[in-house]
């Protein structure tokens, strides 16, 4: 097989606890978002967008949903070129196989994979992150500073950033001099952002040495990265500014759902320059009521709307029925709020159900945010 510049390992395996009910039966990277998109649409649209055409998605927490939406890459053009897009759950061996124990370990239990492609770099990306990013001007900075490794970077807010890998880099080459992975009291807020673009052999032989490792906890942040800059290797920043969100928990989930609307979105999804692509079914346009009011919304296809929408997120095939209010909400795919029913600052799971005349979330935005999980039903007194 021919020798490939570089592949893409997409790291889909974790639960994503702090979601809470909207991951009890779905892995994150499946998660709904934006009315028709999935989160891991926007890694694998970045992918193909980059002119990356072999893409290895490693899955293990619930991965059903995810393994038949991502299928054969098709949605995102990703099929026919190169190798396509390859589902690669943990597998048994003659040796009895095993669960992935952590992120790296989930590519050492692949390097057959990588292998088999043979490729120069490879780029290890998150399942459940919402950005656009073209990987060949990182993987151009790679190449021009000789890097083994590359990390792309981003500054966060000081008092997130105990959620990150933390970075000192050198001012003038962006040379990595420090990394520590989550640590609790940061003395910088440059961070990682989970992106990394490893020399193929590099990559191999630090992954074939973890194995042997004991104390190891096979992950990149804790073991791989800490690993490779005590033992002087040439680690590089590559500095990121755009839109860039790891959707962690329900708050970020809110807020980043409702940073897509207004005229002037923060994260523009309309950008025909860098689309966004999905593996949605085609459903019929969306039907709006002769009393149906829908103001600052995205609204996708197969919804219904009788009652009264305002700045929300109504996702395929939801339905607002006659005289309900939903307000700065988001209807997952099928949700259903019925006639009646007033919900506000809420999150209703894939096919929730919110029974007539129910009065769900709060104006008061220090209240946390309303979560209905997956086929939940809320009736009166719930
Ligand atoms: P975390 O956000 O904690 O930190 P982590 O839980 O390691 O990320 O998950 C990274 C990705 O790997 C996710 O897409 C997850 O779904 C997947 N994953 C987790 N466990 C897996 C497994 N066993 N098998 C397959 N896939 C798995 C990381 C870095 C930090 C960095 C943040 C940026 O460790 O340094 O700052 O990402 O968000
Ligand atoms: P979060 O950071 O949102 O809590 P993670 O994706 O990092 O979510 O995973 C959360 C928890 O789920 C961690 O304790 C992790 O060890 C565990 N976990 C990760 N992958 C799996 C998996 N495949 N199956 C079950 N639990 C997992």
């Amino acid at each position: 097989m021919s020798k490939k510049e570089c592949i893409a390992m997409l790291l889909a395996g974790g639960q994503g606890s702090r979601l809470g009910a909207l991951t009890s039966k779905i892995a994150k990277p499946a998660v709904s978002f934006g009315g028709k998109f999935r989160i891991i649409d926007f890694s694998l649209s970045n992918c193909a967008n980059s002119g990356i055409d072999t893409v290895g998605v490693l899955t293990q927490y619930r991965p059903y949903l995810l393994h038949s939406y991502v299928g054969s890459g098709e949605a995102w053009d990703l099929d026919e070129r190169g190798a396509g897009v390859s589902i690669l759950p943990p597998y048994a061996t003659q040796e009895g196989g095993a669960w992935y124990a952590g992120t790296a370990d989930a590519v050492t239990q692949n390097l057959d994979y990588i292998k088999l492609h043979d490729p120069k770099y490879v780029l290890i990306l998150s399942g459940d992150h919402l950005y656009r990013m073209d990987y060949r001007k990182m993987l151009k900075t790679h190449i021009e500073n000789n890097a083994d490794l590359t990390v792309s970077v981003m500054p966060v807010p000081w008092e997130e950033a105990s959620r990150f890998g933390i970075i000192t880099a050198d001012e003038n080459d962006g040379h990595i001099v420090k990394f520590t992975e989550k640590p609790e009291k940061p003395d910088s807020n440059l961070a990682s952002m989970g992106i990394y673009i490893f020399s193929a052999d590099v990559l191999i032989d630090a992954l074939e040495a973890d194995v042997l490792d004991q104390r190891s906890s096979h992950d990149f942040g804790n073991d791989i990265i800490p690993k490779l800059l005590g033992d002087g290797k040439r680690l590089y920043t590559y500095e990121f500014n755009g839109f860039w969100k790891d959707v962690g928990t329900i708050a970020s989930f809110h807020e980043t759902s409702m940073d897509l609307l207004g005229p002037n979105p923060e994260f523009d999804l309309y950008d025909k320059s860098f689309p966004i692509m999905s593996n949605v079914t085609t459903r019929p346009p969306h039907y709006i009521g002769p009393d149906g009011r829908v103001e600052d919304c995205l609204v996708s296809n197969g919804c219904k709307i009788f009652g009264t929408a305002r700045h929300s997120i109504l996702s395929t095939d939801s339905v607002v029925g006659e005289r309900a209010i939903v307000e700065d909400s988001i209807l997952l795919p099928g949700a259903v709020v019925k006639a009646g029913a007033h919900v506000v600052r809420a999150i209703l799971g894939e096919n929730a159900v919110v029974e007539e005349d129910v009065k769900l979330g709060s104006v008061d935005s220090t209240k946390d945010t309303a979560v209905v999980g997956n086929d939940v039903v809320i009736g009166k007194g719930e």
